[in-house]
């Protein structure tokens, strides 16, 4: 489903095939990753909780792919995928994980909060909706200084039911600000599922009643995900204004670390589970002539660098108790 609101040109760019398999890398060193904090949130090795969104990666890495240097992101606590897309290092973002020092905010934000600004990742934000004023401040700022730069802002179904939302969305519209509004629908907000929440099955019809373009996409589909970012920065880098993006995906597991997802009708979860976008792409790639034993090495290529990683940030020190009062607001 799209509503192009005048918009008629294709700006989208494809992916090399070479693009497609360091898009494939990405996204395993990120299933790596948040399957290890699965595991050390189950050892008890981690304090507070995590949202984990194993199989919504292609969105994240779709979208990344379509974006350059300068470009900002901003995203929920289901922030991993999209902040280890945009290029934060996976050693610090399992130092933040387990609250060590060398973690990307000092071990003080944990899980919800990873941000890594030197690679355009501006925050992990808890409060449903409460980023997306702030993409619109970023993509003011870029349009300020005319430095081309796009603001990219990642959130969940639910949040679009939130004031934040609509008026965020109003006023991209009407100053044309260069952001793109990329809604990971997983179909559930916490433990309600969409429809008991929201009156649309097409969360894209949203876009019409600001005027502003809106396309819905496989968001398990690496190359898909990225036409339609590409399309979307494209439009917005060049003074067209913002597009709404439903990426329709799902998360493998429950809403939070302890949430065992008892409310899912029997069989849906197999359904998506056929549906990975890693075993998409890994499709994709066999069938556009990519040799299996390539695949293969970036299976393990990613393997090492994820467990690599994790050995580095669990031998980290723990920081000084001096520093807690550092960054703080009192
Ligand atoms: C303003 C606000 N209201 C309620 C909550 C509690 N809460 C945390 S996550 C969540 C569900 C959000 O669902 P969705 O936007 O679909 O994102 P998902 O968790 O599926 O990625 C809610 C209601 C919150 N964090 N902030
Ligand atoms: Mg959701």
């Amino acid at each position: 489903m799209r509503i192009d609101m005048g918009r008629t040109k294709d700006a989208s760019t494809a992916l090399t095939l070479d693009q497609q398999v360091d898009g494939l890398r990405t996204m395993l060193e990120i299933r790596g990753f948040e399957d290890e904090c699965h595991r050390l949130f189950a050892a008890g090795l981690v304090r507070g909780s995590t949202h984990l969104g194993q199989g919504q990666e292609a969105v994240s890495v779709g979208t990344a792919l379509a974006l350059r240097d300068g470009d900002t992101m901003t995203c929920t606590y289901r922030g991993h995928a999209a902040t280890l897309a945009m290029g934060a290092p996976l050693d610090r973002s399992f130092g933040e994980i387990l609250g060590k020092a060398e973690g990307l905010c000092g071990g003080k934000g944990g899980s919800m909060h990873l941000t890594h600004v030197e690679s355009g990742a501006m925050g992990s934000f808890a409060i449903v909706g409460g980023h997306l004023p702030i993409a619109c401040g970023f993509a003011f700022a870029s349009r300020f200084r005319g430095t081309g730069e796009v603001s990219v802002c990642f959130f969940g179904d639910g949040a679009t039911n939130i004031g934040a939302f609509h008026e965020s969305m109003n006023l991209a519209s009407v100053w044309k600000l260069p952001v793109v509004f990329i809604c990971e629908n997983n179909l559930y907000g916490e433990y309600s599922p969409l429809r008991s929440t929201t009156p649309l099955d097409h969360l894209v019809e949203r876009a019409s009643s600001y005027a502003m373009p809106g396309v819905q996409v496989d968001g398990n589909d690496l190359m898909k995900m990225h036409a339609a970012a590409s399309e979307a920065v494209s439009c917005a880098r060049s003074g067209e204004g913002p597009t709404f993006i439903e990426a329709l995906t799902y998360r493998h597991k429950g809403h939070s670390r302890s949430d065992p997802a008892k409310y899912r009708p029997e069989g849906e979860l197999e359904v998506w589970l056929e549906k990975d976008p890693i075993e998409q792409c890994v499709q994709t790639l066999l069938e556009a002539g990519v040799k299996s034993e390539r695949i293969e090495q970036v299976r393990a290529d990613a393997a090492t660098s994820v467990a690599g990683a994790l050995e580095r940030a669990m031998n980290w020190p723990e920081p000084l108790p001096a520093s807690r009062l550092e960054h703080v607001y009192a």
